[in-house]
């Protein structure tokens, strides 16, 4: 089923139609309301009524994370506090966390979008939503929340933790959607498995996974450890929360962008120059329709591909691929740039071990190392020690030929890995610690 099919199937023409005018709109508004905006424009000689074309947006300067932390915490909202009716933040690693505003228009278009997104994943009013992503400043829960409850499924507001309550609940409840991190929803079958539940028995059918990157490989491993359907939704707080993107079911790995709200571009991270279609670099996205914090160009971080090849579900939105990582999520390790993702999908890839890692970058006298810890299985770690070995030597070869470094290894017991309750941290850097400077 198609939610909105006015909006979703629209003709190309007609898309970019709506979004110039939507544009001219929402660059008046911020000159004339936010003074972060109305001083950027004027510094760079840049009037509203300058944007006459799509293509003039490259003109337009880029919006940063730095922004909203500089004008912490409501600087850039574009009306009154009286309108505001709700706010979250997403606290990041460090500094002030940076805080985001909805209007009553806003919640009601969010709601929207997540029910698109939820719907073309397959979710129906039939369906049992259980949320275990944290209830609070985060807009994991909510954002979900409003969006399920408006296409009419039953929801269970588990938040999250509380680990083996939730799999009782979803006994008990009759469970049908799974909606969270990926990296929870790993947590989640391994607990249910301990305490001697087959997660793959349980009613559940469908996961709605986002707020981290995942890669295939976790994907399949996902599937197989629920017997689910596990499907990607990608969003950020700043542009509204989840609800930007999501998969349809049709092309496993692209995602729609809901493009009548937010204008998607990718550049090439280091220079700041538009790439094309089909090209790899950062997602770029101008707010259309926010009425509290609009964003002008704001730049994701997230690494990306745009292509506007038709779908068989009969969407006619841009798409976007599957999130790698981040611009600022590359390691750079003795000069070579390493994704975690890559260390991923290796480590998926091979039987013997469980699908929990850890990267730990240090340093040895001058020089940066990388170390990969991973799980054993339980019955690897119960076998011999020379298999043990030859596994070790397995993992550091598939590593060394796709990362162009060899890494260290490390196998350790089952579950000695800290388990993620919201998004799992891959990476721990030494080398940013003073005493290692
Ligand atoms: O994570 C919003 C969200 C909640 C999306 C629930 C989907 C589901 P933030 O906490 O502001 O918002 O984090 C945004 O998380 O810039 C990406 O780096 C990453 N991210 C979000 N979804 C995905 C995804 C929410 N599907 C940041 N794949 C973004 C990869 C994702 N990365």
């Amino acid at each position: 089923m198609i939610w909105d099919p006015q909006h979703e199937c629209m003709e190309r023409e007609q898309m970019q139609a709506l979004q110039l005018q939507r544009l001219q709109q929402v660059v008046a508004r911020a000159y004339d309301r936010v003074a972060f905006y109305r001083q950027l424009f004027d510094e760079k000689g840049i009037r509203p009524q300058d944007v006459r074309s799509l293509a003039d947006l490259a003109r337009l300067p880029f919006t940063t994370k730095d922004a909203l932390r500089e004008n912490y915490p409501y600087g850039l909202f574009a009306v009154p506090m009286q309108q505001i009716v709700r706010l979250h933040a997403s606290s990041g690693t460090t500094g002030k966390p940076t805080v985001v505003g909805y209007t009553r228009n806003d919640l009601n278009t969010w709601a929207e979008l997540v029910a698109r997104m939820v719907t073309q994943a397959g979710v129906t009013s039939g369906d049992i939503a259980q949320i275990t992503f944290g209830y609070g400043l985060f807009t994991g829960a909510f954002g979900l929340h409003y969006g399920l409850e408006r296409v009419g499924a039953a929801i269970v507001p588990a938040s999250v933790g509380n680990t083996e309550k939730q799999i009782t609940l979803m006994q008990d409840f009759g469970t049908t959607v799974l909606v969270g991190t990926p990296s929870y929803a790993l947590h989640l079958a391994e607990v249910a498995r301990g305490m001697g539940v087959d997660p793959v028995a349980l009613p559940v059918r469908l996961g709605l996974f986002g707020a981290e990157a995942w890669t295939e490989e976790m994907r399949r491993e996902l599937e197989a450890a629920w017997g689910i359907k596990a499907t990607d939704n990608y969003g950020l707080s700043e542009i509204i929360g989840p609800g930007v993107a999501g998969e349809c079911g049709h092309s496993p790995g692209w995602m729609h962008i809901s493009e009548d709200h937010f204008l998607a571009e990718v550049i090439d991270p280091h220079t700041g120059q538009p790439l094309g279609l089909e090209q790899e670099g950062e997602l770029v996205i101008t707010t259309l329709t926010k009425e509290a914090l609009p964003l002008i160009r704001y730049r994701t971080k997230d690494i990306t591909v745009l292509t506007a090849q038709p779908c068989a579900c009969g969407r006619t939105t841009l798409r976007m691929r599957k999130v790698s990582g981040r611009s600022d999520d590359m390691l750079i390790v003795s000069g070579v740039n390493v994704f975690p993702s890559q260390i991923e999908s290796v480590l998926m890839s091979i039987e013997g071990i469980a699908p929990h890692y850890q990267i730990i970058l240090g340093k040895k006298g001058y020089l940066d190392y990388i170390e990969v810890q991973v799980e054993l299985t339980e019955e690897a770690f119960t076998g011999q020690f020379r298999d043990l070995e030859e596994l070790e030597r397995r993992i550091k070869t598939r590593l060394q030929s796709v990362l162009s470094i060899g890494p260290r290894v490390r196998l350790l017991e089952p579950h000695s890995i800290e388990r993620s309750q919201g998004k799992a941290r891959r990476v721990i850097d030494l080398r940013r610690q003073p005493q290692d400077k």
